[in-house]
Parts: structure tokens; sequence; C-alpha cells
């Protein structure tokens, strides 16, 4: 509109300006004609009374020159007459004009002296009177005296406003008509074919490259998009040649990494991206407290490590909740963005949640309900109505982002979590060609246990439109099945691990997930070193035996059951006071519910107690650190703890535990890890315990810190083997393969 102005407002001023002008100059023309008129006609009336007025003056016969003045008195317009003697004296005058006596008139003199006559723009109180005097003289040429004829000139100024007025309206008209026209031109030009060029790309975008939808033409945007067609062109091929470079790569190498990931994703899935949907945005902008500038946070959770660095080598979108406070301002105008900031490697869409639309979503349906009825740690689940109907209206609200984004083509989505459960069926009644696997992060429980749940079968519908689900555990898997089995109407086929309702398969698969390998390793990276070498200085850990913790704060993690275990172990072994320091880092989260609130108060209160019942001058068995750490402040922690505790009373796999394997670079640590977790059934060499014993768990420590150096290698060599071999890539590569070979099965039987 801006623009449009620009463009329109000069004509406008150079019209306007160009008629304006014509206008004063018509203006002047009628004036000068109007009063050529007056005068022409003031002249004539004169001379025309002329003889009359001689007879008068010569007879001095009044009662002639009052009918003669009279006779001006009944015309319509203001006119008048009046005739003056030899000393310029009236002698008569129109009743009308009886005021005109007492005008001064110095130039009378003049006229009887000269003979000449005088024509003049005179006031005559609030009127402006045209005045023509003749003197009137004898045979012998003696003056006898004057005629005068007063015409009123206010129609020469009535008559110009009229014509004023006649102009402006026409300029007025003039003016809407151009704006109309432009307008008109504009939108015919510029707005409806930019309109088709945008509808056009977004077709194209999504791979609908139709007759229907084509712009091809002889006019500029048929040959603006001829050139983007040749431009995809260019792409797909180049992209095929990648897919069959890739394919024969694949077949070469052995370790799972960052490059082969992305070679299968090119192989597997060629022209089409993937589309990941989670809860929690991989990247998140909020307003930093001490400086009141926006920065950008990776938040503390599971999902967001397994997945981001799978986005990273596969590009594609990353489809979740804005949350951060400051995320409005980083997105363009399609709430994108290009993530990582600065290395942007794929495109992380927001979508934006009400308080209300999270309450009810995600701290209540979600966490409150789904989230503690899958976890086995007694913790009661809340299912409000309320919150079911909000958190079917945010699957919706998610459904349709994911929808706008489909490919025409082989569009695959790849959803996280329980947050999610209704979404691959509403993406499925709109497009059931999506291919849509759904990876289940945390643990599925038993059949009695799930059938508590009150909206049991829509969730289990819902998750039934996927192809594929997927579960860290063999466990997780069983229980799914047994569930589908037992709730609801369907058929589970134990060979193929696949349920089939209504003609659809779904099939369910364990994947454990990982962590990306190895990580940076301390002695090749000075700054980790120099960041170790700070910690410990701060902390005095120098000569300690150093345990460490790493937990989003949540009543599954068994903080508490951890805490009492240091206790009791210190307690047990007096002769570590002093020599054993236990570093929790815990990262606030769900603080909104009262559950996980309660639980930051227990914790606080219970270190609190501990460290005042050993302190020891300035040792304290706990260092409790209460705050959101980035993965680089979280690694020197890792590379210089000798005990890593995991106490899950109950845990879908635990990062955490692959995390500190994968920075032990020199085999020197031991990791504690809950059999209650999924990572035990891989990390078999860590140390087992059952948190709900504090015993034991005091005793696993003992173990742990009094392990001979040769079997902590010997186990740790055997876990990071593990761990670098079973990676994020690998669990990522896995479900995509299991994904779209599932694909190949179905075009085979159809
Ligand atoms: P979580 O329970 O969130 O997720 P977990 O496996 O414990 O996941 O991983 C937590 C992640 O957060 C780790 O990457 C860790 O480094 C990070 N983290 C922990 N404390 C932090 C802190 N104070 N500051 C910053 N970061 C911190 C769910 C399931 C798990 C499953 C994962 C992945 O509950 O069982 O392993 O998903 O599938």
């Amino acid at each position: 509109m801006k623009r449009l102005l620009l463009f329109i407002l000069p004509i406008l001023i150079i019209v306007a300006v160009v008629f304006t002008i014509s206008g004063i100059m018509q203006a002047r023309f009628t004036e000068d004609r109007l009063m050529e008129d007056l005068q022409r006609k003031a002249r004539t009336v004169d001379e025309s009374l002329e003889v009359s007025a001689r007879y008068i003056l010569i007879n001095n016969d009044l009662r002639s020159a009052n009918r003669l003045v009279e006779g001006f008195q009944k015309r319509e317009r203001l006119q008048g007459c009046a005739i003056y003697d030899k000393e310029g004296n009236i002698f008569a005058i129109t009743q009308k004009f009886s005021g005109w006596k007492d005008k001064d008139k110095p130039y009378l003199k003049d006229i009887l002296a000269k003979k000449a006559p005088r024509g003049s723009l005179e006031n005559f109180n609030e009127y402006s009177v045209y005045s023509y005097i003749i003197p009137v003289t004898d045979d012998e040429n003696n003056v006898l005296g004057m005629v005068e004829v007063i015409y009123d000139t206010s129609y020469v100024f009535t008559t110009l406003a009229i014509l004023w007025k006649k102009l402006s309206v026409s300029l007025i008209i003039l003016l809407v008509l151009i704006i109309l026209t432009m307008l008109l031109i504009q939108r015919q030009i510029f707005t409806l074919p930019i309109l088709r060029l945008t509808e056009w790309f977004q077709h194209f975008q999504r791979g609908e490259t139709e007759q229907v939808y084509s712009v091809k033409g002889k006019d500029e945007l048929g040959k603006l998009a001829s050139e983007v067609e040749q431009v995809a062109l260019s792409l797909r091929v180049a992209r095929k040649v990648v897919s069959e470079k890739a394919t024969e790569r694949m077949q070469k190498d052995e370790l799972w990494t960052e490059a082969r990931l992305r070679d299968l994703i090119n192989a597997r899935l060629g022209e089409s991206a993937l589309i990941v949907v989670s809860n929690r945005e991989p990247y998140m902008h909020v307003i930093d407290d001490i400086t009141g500038q926006p920065k950008c946070i990776r938040p503390a959770s599971g999902v967001v490590t397994a997945i981001d660095p799978i986005m990273r080598s596969s590009g594609g979108t990353w489809i979740a909740h804005g949350s951060g406070n400051a995320d409005r301002k980083f997105v363009n105008s399609k709430d994108k963005l290009g993530v990582p900031p600065g290395d942007n490697r794929y495109i992380l869409k927001r979508v934006w949640l009400s308080k209300e639309e999270e309450e009810g979503y995600y701290y209540g349906f979600a966490n409150e309900g789904l989230w503690p009825l899958c976890h086995m740690t007694h913790t009661r689940p809340v299912f409000r109505e309320s919150d079911w109907q909000i958190y079917k209206k945010v699957n919706q609200k998610f459904a349709d982002s994911v929808l706008a984004e489909l490919p025409v083509k082989n569009p695959l989505v790849f959803i996280q979590d329980y947050h999610f459960t209704l979404l691959a069926k509403m993406i499925k009644d709109k497009r059931p060609d999506t291919r849509i696997a759904l990876f289940w992060h945390i643990p599925w429980p038993n059949p009695e246990v799930f059938s508590t749940c009150p909206y049991q079968d829509q969730i289990l519908e819902g998750m039934l439109s996927c192809d594929l689900i997927g579960f860290h555990v063999q466990g997780h898997c069983n229980n799914f099945l047994e569930t589908a089995n037992k709730l609801l109407e369907s058929r589970v086929d134990t060979e193929k691990f696949s349920v089939v309702r209504f003609g659809k398969e779904t099939f369910v698969r364990p994947f454990p997930i990982s962590v990306n390998g190895y990580f940076d390793q301390s002695g090749q990276n000075p700054d980790l070193a120099k960041e170790m070498d700070k910690i410990k200085k701060e902390y005095e850990l120098e000569g300690k035996i150093v345990a460490i913790g790493v937990d989003r704060i949540d009543y599954t993690k068994g903080l508490l059951e951890r805490m009492l275990a240091v206790d009791r172990f210190i307690g047990k072994n007096p002769q570590y006071k002093n020599k054993f320091v236990f570093i929790q880092l815990a990262a606030p989260s769900r603080t909104h519910i009262k559950h996980y609130h309660d639980l930051m108060n227990d914790i606080d209160e219970l270190v609190e107690k501990k460290n005042w019942k050993y302190s020891e001058g300035d040792w304290r068995p706990i260092i409790y650190l209460k705050r959101h750490f980035s993965p680089e402040e979280i690694r020197p922690y890792y590379a210089l703890a000798d005990i890593c505790i995991v106490s899950s009373l109950h845990d879908g796999m635990n990062l955490v535990a692959k995390e500190y394997v994968a920075s032990k670079a020199d085999f020197n640590g031991v990791l504690i890890l809950s059999r209650f977790t999924g990572a035990a059934r891989e990390l078999t060499d860590s140390v087992p315990v059952n948190p709900y014993s504090i015993e034991e768990f005091a005793d696993a420590i003992k173990l742990s810190v009094e392990m001979p150096p040769e079997e902590r290698k010997k186990r740790m060599e055997n876990m990071r083997r593990i761990v670098s071999e079973n990676n994020v890539y690998r669990w990522a590569g896995d479900i995509i393969t299991e994904l779209t070979a599932l694909k190949r099965v179905k075009a085979i039987k159809t």
C-alpha cells in the first residue's frame, strides 16, 4: 500500500497543480470579461441618459430628474443613477443610493474641469459597485453637470465563486478517477500476477507441478516460473546423483556416523524431506534475566538430545511448540527459522499455544495424566475432561501445521512422544498417503494400568494410525501389543510384531535410543581440560572421589533416593568423609505442576539436612547445582566424574547414562545404573542398582568407589563399544530403514 501511495501521490500532485493553475487562469479571464461587460453597459446607459440630463439641467427640472433616477429603483439588481449640477452637488439620485450623497468624491471636480468621463470600482456600504460618470455639456461645450450610473458588481464575484466550486468538484472527480484507474491497473499488472505466482510457488514447493497450477506463458511471470523450474530440475538431478552415491557409500561404511545417516536419508528419502514433530523445541529463545537480552538455549530434554543430530544430518523441518518468551522475535512470516543459529542445518517451525492450551495439553493431560500413567512410580495420574478436550485441540493444531508442510510425493512424518497420540490419525484423515512413525520415549505400562485411562480407545486408535511405533525396549513393545490385544478390537500378529485393525497394519519395534557416539576427548580438547580445572578449583575437588548426577528435576529420576543413598554410604563408610563428593546438576522442569514444585522443595530440604549432618570445615558431601546447563557446560562434569549415578525409579531409556559413557575417553569411570531404566538392558557392565533399596544403593556406591582400575577400564571399554556402535545415528537409521521398507511391502501387495 505504501509503495502504491508513492507511485500515485506524485501523479495526483501534478494533476492537482496543473488543474489549479488552469482554474486560476480561467477565473481571471472570466472576471476580466464580466468587468468589461459591466463597464460597456454602464457607458452605454450613461450616454443614453446624457440628452435627458442636459434637458433636465438646462431647465432645472427636478421632477423629470427624479422620474429619470427612480426608473432605476425598480430594477432587480442593485443599480442606480445620479444627476449632478455643475458644482458637483447631487441634483437627483435613485432612492436605493441615497447614502451615496455623503460619500467623499474628490474626483468630481476633476471630471468637471477636464470634461472627461470616469469609471471606477467603489465601495458602497458592504457592496462593491462600479460607477461611471460622464460630464453633461451644452451646445457651446459649457459644463451643465454630470450624470452617473452605479452598478452592483457582486454578481461578478458570485459568478467567480460558482466557477471555483465547479472547478473544485471537477478536480475531486478527476483525482478519484485517477486513483481508481491506478488501483485497477496496479491490481491487473502487479497484484494478480504476484498472487498467481505465489500460489504457483506454493504448489510447486509441495511438488504439485500439474498443468492446473501452471503459470507458463510468454509474459514475464511465465519466464520467471520457467527459470525456477529449471533450477528445481537441476536440484532434482543433483539429489538423484547424491542419492545414488550415498547408496554406494552406505554399502561400504560400517560404523554409524552423521555422514552415514545423511547418506541413508538421501538414499531412502530421495526428494522428500523429513518432518519431525515434538512438543519441546530444540532451540529456544529466551530473555536473559541478567542482561535483559534474548539468548538461544538448548532445553534439557532427552528427545531434543536425540533428535537434533539426526535433523542436522538430514535437513528437513522440525515442528515444535514455540515456548521461549523471545521465540516470536526470531521467526519469519511463516513462523520458521533456520537452526542451529549461525549454522542453519534444518528448519524449525514454531507452533504457538495460548497459556490455556499449554496448561491443558502439556501440564495437564500429558504430564499429569499420561506421564505418571506410563511410569511405575506410584504417582497417581490425574485425568480431567477439560484437559483432554484441550489436548485434542492442540493435536489438531499441530496436525494442521504438519499438513501445510507435506510434500505431494512421499510425505514422511516422524512424531515424538506421548504429547501427540492423536496426531497420526488427524494427518491420515487428510493425507492417507503419509508414512508416519511414532517414537514413544517413555515406558509403556501393562494393559491393566493403561485401562485406567478414560480415553484409552481414542489414544490407541490414534496411535494405530501410524505405520510404525517404536519403543526403547522389547518389554515396552510387548506391553503395547498386549494392551492393543486386550483393550481394542484388533488382531495382534505376534510373529510380525504388528497390530491389524480395520485392514490397517501398524508395526511395533524396539529402537533403543542413544547419543551421538564419542564426545570430545579431554586430552585433545584444551578448552575442556581448562573447564575441568576451573570446576575442580571452584568446588575444591582436587584429590577427592567425585560422583555426578545430571537430571531434569522429575520424580521418576529417583533424586531423593540418590541423596539418601549418598547419606547412607557416608554413614556406613565414615572413612570417605572429606574424600567423597556428590555433585548433582539439576534442571528445574514442569514447575507449574504442584508435584514437581513440592519435589523441588523436598530435595532442597534433604540436601540441606544431609550437608548439615556431615559438614566438616568446608567439605559438604552434596553439591547441588540447581539450574539449566548447556551441553558444553555439562561435558567437563562428566569428564571429571569418577562415578555417574543414574537412579531412575522408571525410565524409558535414560540418555545421561550413555552421555557419561560417551564422555569417558580415559575409561576411568563407573556407571551406577538403576535396573528400571531402558539403558540397563544394554549397559550390562554398569553397576546395577535398585533405587528403592537405599541399603543396596549405598553398597553400590561403595563398590564403585573401590572398584579396581583394571575392572573399571574393562567395564567402561565394553560400554563405550556398545554406545559407539548403537549410537543415535543408528537409532534413526533403523527407524527410517524400517519405515521406508514398510512402504515397499505395501507397494508389492497392492
Ligand atoms: P528425559 O527424561 O528428558 O526424556 P533423559 O534420557 O534423562 O531424558 O535425558 C535428559 C537430557 O537432558 C540429557 O541429554 C541431559 O544431558 C540433559 N540434562 C539433564 N540435566 C540437565 C541440566 N541440569 N541442564 C541441562 N541439561 C540437562 C525422555 C525419557 C527418557 C529417554 C529420553 C530419550 O524420559 O527415558 O531416554 O526421553 O528418549
